[in-house]
Parts: structure tokens; C-alpha cells; sequence
């Protein structure tokens, strides 16, 4: 029996996973004026903004040529950028299906968190006004960053309960490679192809039908 859902932020509930890797664009063309391929914006998701960095860096051989305090400057001015092109996001910015989904969930006493690697986190989630839905909300600061299985782990033990009884959902490859680490059941949100290492991929969330969650609320999963 389900009894929790643990929801990523980013390119789940809203669209911020496109506005991360734009800034991210801006800020190393200005400071390198190189255009980074959108190949690499995988690699920088479920990822820490420092380590979304190193990992752009590396793909272009950058990350000896500058120092620590160079990179702290650029992860500072990346999350500036990224905090103003989200400034004005609102309930119009939630993906469609997402309140069908939570208000379903709470009619069944399903536990939700919010299991994003994301500082900004709560902000967004104040601003798209969903934050009376969540029972929890991980603070990502000192937690593994995805594909690591920590920030789902952290979700399920704070409400003393074991993989069988959780869901997690994620549109990023770490993402469900973390909540098959953890051992729960998996919903991938995107590419069939990509996300091959789900139990079950949809487009979008708006595509998760009522039927489906009633067999996998009631199912036993391990
Ligand atoms: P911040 P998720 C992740 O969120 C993003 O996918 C990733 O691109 C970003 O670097 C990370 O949050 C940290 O975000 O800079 O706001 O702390 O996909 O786990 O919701
Ligand atoms: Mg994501």
C-alpha cells in the first residue's frame, strides 16, 4: 500500500528546469563566450548548482582554469539570473494535471513531499501557491546529490516508512536512477527512451490516469 509521493521540482511541477540551464547559457557565455550544447543540460540536472557547474565546466575542459572563488562567483551570478527569470511565476506556471493529482492524493490520505535538489525549493513552491499541499519538504543542504539516493531516503524516513510504501516522481535520468536507488517505485516524466529505467514513463503528468493510481496505490510494490 502506497502511502507517500515524492515529487521533484524541476521539469515536474513547473517548467524551471528549462530557466536553470538559460542561465546557465548566459552566464558562461559571458564569461567564456562559449554556447553551451543543450546535450549537456542532463548532466546538470538533480545536481547542486556547484556541481551543475563543475559538470558544464568539464565538458569543456574549463574546470582547472579557474579557481574555487571564481566558481562560487559564477554559481552566485547564475542563481541571481535564475531567481530573476522566475521572479514572476505563479499558479499559471504549474504544469497541467499537477493540482488534479495533488487534490487526489489528499482525497486518498496520501502523504506528499517535495524531494527537490533545489535550494530555491520553497520560494518556487510559495510563489506557484502549492505549498498547503506538501507534508514535507527536503532541505537538499548536506544531502547526496541525485542519482544518490539520499534526498528521496530523507522523504521516506522522515515519515518512518519503508521503499514499498513510496512513489517518486522525475523527469531527469539521476532522478529516477535516485528513486531506484531508494528502492521505491518510480514514475518518469518525459522521454520513454530516456527514462527506460522506470517502472512507468508518461509525457506528462497530465497523463496519469485515475485508474492507474488506484492500482498502484493498492499494489503491492517492492
Ligand atoms: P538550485 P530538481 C535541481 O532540481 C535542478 O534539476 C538542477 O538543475 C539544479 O542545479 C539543482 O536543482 C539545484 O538548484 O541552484 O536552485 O539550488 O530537478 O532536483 O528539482
Ligand atoms: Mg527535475
Amino acid at each position: 500500500m502506497i502511502k507517500l509521493f515524492i515529487f521533484d521540482l524541476d521539469g515536474v511541477i513547473t517548467s524551471t528546469s528549462i530557466e536553470h540551464f538559460s542561465a546557465w547559457k548566459e552566464i558562461i557565455k559571458d564569461r567564456f563566450n562559449i554556447y553551451i550544447n543543450d546535450s549537456i543540460e542532463e548532466k546538470t540536472k538533480g545536481v547542486s548548482r556547484m556541481q551543475s557547474l563543475n559538470r558544464i565546466l568539464e565538458s569543456y575542459d574549463l574546470e582547472y582554469i579557474i579557481s574555487d572563488n571564481e566558481k562560487v562567483r559564477l554559481a552566485t551570478l547564475k542563481n541571481e539570473l535564475y531567481k530573476s527569470m522566475i521572479s514572476n511565476f505563479d499558479e499559471t506556471n504549474i504544469y497541467p494535471g499537477v493540482i488534479k493529482l495533488f487534490e487526489y492524493l489528499k482525497k486518498k490520505n496520501i502523504l506528499i513531499a517535495l524531494g527537490s535538489a533545489s535550494k530555491n525549493g520553497p520560494s518556487i513552491i510559495d510563489g506557484l501557491g502549492i505549498r498547503n499541499y506538501f507534508d514535507y519538504i527536503v532541505d537538499p543542504t548536506d544531502l547526496m546529490s541525485k542519482p544518490h539516493p539520499d534526498i528521496f531516503n530523507k522523504a521516506m524516513n522522515h515519515f518512518n516508512l519503508s521503499p514499498s510504501e513510496c512513489v517518486g516522481i522525475e523527469d531527469a535520468i539521476s532522478g529516477v536512477t535516485s528513486i531506484k536507488s531508494a528502492k521505491m517505485y518510480a514514475i518518469g516524466i518525459g522521454n520513454q527512451e530516456q527514462l527506460n529505467h522506470a517502472d512507468i514513463v508518461f509525457k506528462s503528468i497530465a497523463e496519469i490516469d485515475n485508474k492507474f493510481l488506484e492500482n498502484l496505490i493498492e499494489g503491492d510494490h517492492e
